[in-house]
């Protein structure tokens, strides 16, 4: 006699998913501030320049996604989102188009690049995503991608509202969100799949991903706690000097 209940149907199980939304980053007061074009240059710089760290680090997690995958089919095609940040060909990639987005406000690409700007906390969030994708099963890994889910909504919004709230950024610079909106739709479908074929099996293991979901929605949320306190201490310490 099974004392475990039955699992969702895969329609419930999705929803149960989509449910999370409201946990996602896009509510943090961070993120409600940037849409309400209250943050100034040097928060907007100071978020531009830590999220690069979440950015380069997304193909080393897809790389650990892909060394624990055993399924050729599966790896042939989670494989893209590396191309997609590292670039490949002609295409430069997201990581370049994600430091045009730094100096279209205002940074120069060694601000970016030399990581200086990365507030501990944020790298510890970021190192968090990563270790967890490198440890866990890549099934457990895919599922964590899946606060993509909500990525084309806070996408969209910075492409509708920066060019108004802050006129002061070239508009250039939203070109990577603008390639998000179709690879992040395109990523989650594929995401989404996987991960409603291998947790739908038992209520245990749809549970396990929802688990995951919400780790994923905390790593995001403390980013955005992190990008917002170093701004404080910058406020408290006032400007570095020299
Ligand atoms: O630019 C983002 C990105 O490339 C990815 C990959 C994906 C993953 O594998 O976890 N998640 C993700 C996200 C990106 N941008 C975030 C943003 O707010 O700009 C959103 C984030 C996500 O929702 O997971």
């Amino acid at each position: 006699m099974s004392t475990q209940p039955e699992p969702w149907s895969r329609e419930v199980f999705e929803e149960k998913l989509r449910g999370k939304s409201s946990s996602y980053h896009i509510h943090h007061p961070f993120h409600v501030m940037m849409a309400q074009g209250k943050l100034d240059a040097a928060q907007l710089r100071g978020w531009v320049a830590n999220r690069f760290y979440y950015q380069i680090s997304i193909p080393r997690k897809d790389a650990a996604i892909l060394a624990n995958c055993p399924d050729r089919e599966i790896r042939r095609e989670w494989m893209q989102r590396i191309l997609d940040h590292d670039g490949h060909g002609d295409d430069e990639g997201g990581i370049e188009a994600w430091i045009g987005l730094g100096q279209a406000v205002g940074l120069s690409r060694d601000d970016i690049t030399s990581l200086r700007l990365v507030a501990p906390a944020a790298r510890f969030a970021v190192d968090a995503y990563v270790n967890f994708a490198r440890q866990a099963t890549w099934q457990e890994a895919v599922a964590s991608s899946l606060t993509e889910l909500f990525a084309p909504h806070i996408h969209q919004q910075r492409i509708d509202t920066w060019p108004e709230q802050y006129p002061w950024v070239d508009p250039a610079g939203l070109q990577y969100f603008k390639n998000r909106l179709t690879q992040a739709r395109r990523d989650v479908q594929h995401g989404l799949n996987l991960t409603l074929d291998h947790f739908s099996r038992t209520r245990a293991l749809q549970e396990r991903a929802l688990e995951i979901l919400q780790f994923k929605l905390d790593v995001l949320w403390a980013l955005a706690d992190a990008i917002l306190l170093s701004q404080c201490e910058i406020e408290i310490k006032g400007p570095k000097r020299g």
